[in-house]
């Protein structure tokens, strides 16, 4: 079996966008098979801990304080509340609960309160995963004593688009915060978002600098921007639902031991469109009818899909 690599040059990442769609699709669902039961996908229920009301100025978020998106702001939710929330993923078949806040980084006395909640979490037997911004090295090795599994941290873009996308942050803060997490010994889920009207070239780079860190991420979400009314990004372009199953596919072929989640956007998605998105290497998604702030389909409605297309989930 192929070595993995961390050598990606952007020209070959560039050769396998180039590639005719059925030979890329068949390359990555046959890495796919050699690396993964083909028909199994994880599944992660996500919950916003706190919304809204963050500084950063993310052209793509409905929780930026710069931007009227009219989302309704709410401070960190209780210990309690968020336990039960859990309780109702693990219930409807989450082997994962990721829970995400609003915040550009957190301080020290907030941190504190969500240590609890990953504790209280992983008792009831399910991985943790948390999404809180840019992290210290203290910080990170506070998360792996309370028993964080993983930390969701995305690139969101390429080195080249960030500016385009993002002017409070750095590419190079991301990629801290990533080795921060990566030194405390937590599992690093990180991706990004296509469709925000970046060129064919953004997607190489951004997916080769996902492939680059050493190790891989054990967890890549590919989101499909979500537009969101207020925001900079409300109408651009969306990009072709081809051209995403593109990006799946060279996830898988690049981080061929990594779990590709399909991620934001699902809502939008037809079942054969998701299929051949299982089929080009994706096998984890966000699982309960909402993601941080905006929909996602219901569990009925994704078991319904999974019976069809013969998928089992881990749960
Ligand atoms: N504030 C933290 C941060 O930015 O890392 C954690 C929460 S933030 C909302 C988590 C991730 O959600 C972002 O990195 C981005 O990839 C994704 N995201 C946010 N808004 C999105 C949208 N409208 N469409 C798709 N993905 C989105
Ligand atoms: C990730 O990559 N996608 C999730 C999670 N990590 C935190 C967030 C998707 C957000 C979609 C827009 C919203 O619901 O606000
Ligand atoms: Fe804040 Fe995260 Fe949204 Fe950016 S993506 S505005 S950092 S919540």
């Amino acid at each position: 079996m192929a070595e993995l690599r961390h050598n990606w040059a952007l020209e070959e990442v560039e050769a396998l966008f180039a590639l005719p769609f059925n030979d890329l699709v068949f390359q990555a669902h046959t890495v796919h098979r050699k690396n993964f039961n083909p028909n199994q996908v994880q599944t992660s229920a996500l919950f916003n801990i706190k919304t809204g009301a963050c500084p950063e100025d993310c052209s793509y978020c409905s929780q930026s304080s710069k931007y009227n998106t009219g989302i309704k702001r709410e401070k960190l939710a209780s210990v309690e509340v968020v336990l039960k929330q859990a309780k109702v993923a693990k219930e409807k078949g989450a082997t994962r609960f990721c829970m995400g806040a609003a915040w550009r980084n957190p301080t020290d006395k907030s941190l504190s309160k969500v240590i609890p909640m990953v504790e209280g979490v992983k008792a009831m037997g399910m991985e943790t995963c948390v999404t809180l911004g840019m992290l210290t090295q203290a910080q990170a090795l506070t998360l792996k004593q309370a028993g964080l599994d993983y930390y969701n941290h995305n690139l969101d873009t390429s080195k080249e688009n960030y500016s385009n996308v993002i002017s409070t942050r750095t590419f190079q803060d991301r990629i801290d915060t990533l080795e921060a997490v990566q030194n405390a010994g937590i599992r690093v889920c990180s991706g990004g978002i296509f469709g925000m009207g970046e060129g064919q070239t953004d997607r190489a780079s951004m997916l080769r600098s996902l492939a680059n860190l050493t190790p891989h991420p054990d967890s890549v979400p590919i989101n499909l921007l979500v537009p969101i009314p207020g925001t900079p990004f409300e109408n651009v372009t969306p990009l072709s639902e081809t051209e995403f199953i593109r990006t799946i596919a060279i996830a898988r072929i690049i981080m061929p031991k990594s779990v590709v989640r399909l991620s934001a956007g699902r809502i939008k998605m037809g079942d054969a469109m998701q299929a051949l998105c299982f089929f080009a290497g994706a096998n984890s998604i966000f699982y309960g009818e909402h993601l941080l702030t905006t929909p996602n389909p219901s569990t009925g409605t994704d078991q319904t899909l999974f019976a069809k297309l013969g998928i089992n989930t881990n749960a």
